[in-house]
């Protein structure tokens, strides 16, 4: 047997399913052995009393992207991927942003550029679509697509980059063809357009009414659209960042009816309630996201909601945005809640939330912590077998991870650029104490050792849902072949009624 490069051994392995005792020996930046009883390799590392779990994939952040509202967040590749690194994420999915009347194309190649040369742990990035124009479709969308970025995601709110219905349609229809998932970010924009400029005509400014203006209603309304019009073409749809029972119940029922539809969950939606909001003066717009925080019926309902499958994912929805000028406070202490950034940090902070909430209090087994954190991000957004998982052939991705080790987190320990952190002196107990990249030891103990440049993009294949694809509907076809101009009279699918379906 050809000598490892790298051991961990005398560790408990887990995986989406088990945990198990097993030595993981790589060779490069591959896992070529899981078994009990491996030789030491060139560098042996003794996990005695660790996990070895998959590195977390966070599929949801936001890295050097400029917002809808068109604020620059303050982590760049380098800063966010360190920071991920740190705890425990080996792998990144930002978003490339098409900002109205800018290229598609043009997005993805300076975005691809600014990964290459900062990001130190692989990557790959979604598309934000905010044109529905033929080139941007049916080009530039297409292209992208095929190189291996087959995720995207679009809006139903935000003035500078919400689509409309008939838009979305446009969308849906696209990706069911190029077998492409769309995330979606579910809010009625109308809603939260009329509530918000009510309560600033009443002179309600403060954070907390950021909260009142997003009522959960506005978030279950679009969830239930956005649903229907998928339903359309069978097109799978992953609603991003679910925050209230009113979304759960519609996605829940969806999926019962057999629809395709996913859902993706933040560790701030399950740890922090909206009274964050209400905080003296404009303190509580650290905590203002969309959708916002909710109340503790809502956390655990979300809970539920991971125990029983109805969400696939745990994201950080990482939005680096300053307590100051140039995020949160562009007008200081006059900032009402409509101008301050919306969402939090919480790149590096992700895994140990959800260990020590999820896992340690009992709310979730280990396995389904790796589920959530790592597996089935690998699965919903084609990056596994590649990643996701320890197992022979995989990347050599992991974080050993700590079980006891304890951590108060604060802004001045974290790695990100944002200056707090909504969790500050908050302890959390579990830590990874080496984290491996693609085979290098690029963390030890809180020293961190890669350069700039170093993460690899990972092209992406297809998504779950279109894998074992199940068969379209009579109502899926006739419409996807409307779509692209085949539904004729005479043609087959043609004659479709509502009463097949
Ligand atoms: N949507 C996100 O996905 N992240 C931050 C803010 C937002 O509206
Ligand atoms: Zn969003
Ligand atoms: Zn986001």
């Amino acid at each position: 047997m050809q000598q490892f490069d790298l051991t961990i051994r005398h560790g408990l392995v887990a995986s989406d399913e088990a945990v198990y005792e097993a030595d993981v020996g790589i060779i490069g930046d591959k896992i070529v052995a899981v078994e009990r009883g491996l030789p030491a390799g060139r560098r042996d590392i003794d996990a005695t009393g660790h996990y070895v779990l998959p590195g977390g994939i966070d599929t949801h952040c936001h890295v050097e992207q400029r917002s809808g509202m068109g604020v620059m967040g303050a982590d760049d590749w380098y800063s966010a991927s360190v920071a991920a690194a740190h705890g425990g994420t080996t792998m990144i999915v930002p978003f490339a942003a098409q900002h109205r009347g800018h290229s598609l194309k043009q997005a993805a190649e300076e975005y691809t550029a600014l990964a290459t040369a900062k990001s130190v742990i692989d990557w790959s990035y979604h598309l934000i679509v905010s044109e529905t124009d033929s080139k941007t479709l049916n080009e530039d969308l297409v292209e992208q697509i095929r190189r291996g970025i087959t995720s995207f995601k679009v809006y139903m709110t935000y003035e500078a980059l919400k689509i409309d219905d008939y838009q979305m349609l446009d969308v849906l229809a696209l990706a069911a063809r190029e077998r492409a998932l769309v995330m979606v970010h579910a809010e009625n924009n109308d809603v939260i357009r009329w509530v918000s400029q009510k309560l600033l005509e009443s002179g309600s400014t403060a954070p907390k009414f950021h909260g009142t203006s997003h009522v959960a209603l506005a978030e279950g309304e679009a969830t239930h659209r956005v649903i229907q019009l998928a339903r359309l073409f069978d097109a799978p749809v992953l609603i991003v960042h679910v925050s209230a029972p009113d979304a759960l119940a519609t996605i829940g029922a969806a999926q019962r009816m057999g629809a395709q539809v996913y859902g993706e969950t933040c560790p701030h939606y399950l740890l922090l309630t909206e009274d964050a909001m209400d905080l003296p003066g404009v303190e509580g717009a650290k905590y203002c996201c969309s959708p916002p925080l909710r109340d503790a019926g809502s956390q655990e309902a979300l809970w539920t909601a991971l125990n029983d499958g109805v969400l696939q994912t745990v994201s950080s929805d990482h939005a680096p945005y300053r307590f100051d000028e140039t995020g949160k406070l562009p007008y200081g202490d006059a900032t009402t809640f409509k101008q301050a950034a919306n969402g939090m940090p919480g790149l590096e902070a992700r895994l140990p939330l959800m260990f020590s909430e999820g896992v340690n209090k009992g709310r979730m087994t280990l396995p389904e912590f790796v589920a959530l954190t790592a597996t089935n991000h690998a699965r919903m957004y084609g990056i596994a077998p590649r990643k996701g998982l320890i197992q022979a052939g995989a990347d050599a991705d992991i974080a050993i991870w700590d079980p006891k080790h304890e951590v108060t987190l604060t802004a001045s320990a974290l790695h990100d650029r944002v200056g707090y952190t909504p969790y500050e002196g908050m302890t959390v107990t579990g830590w990874p104490r080496i984290v491996v990249s693609a085979g290098r030891v690029i963390v030890e103990d809180g020293k961190f050792a890669a350069r700039a440049g170093s993460g690899r993009f990972v092209p992406r294949s297809t998504p779950l849902p279109f894998q074992n694809e199940r068969p379209v509907s009579a109502r899926g076809q006739f419409f996807r072949s409307l779509a692209i101009g085949e539904a004729r009279e005479g043609h087959t699918s043609f004659g479709y009624s509502d009463r097949q379906n």
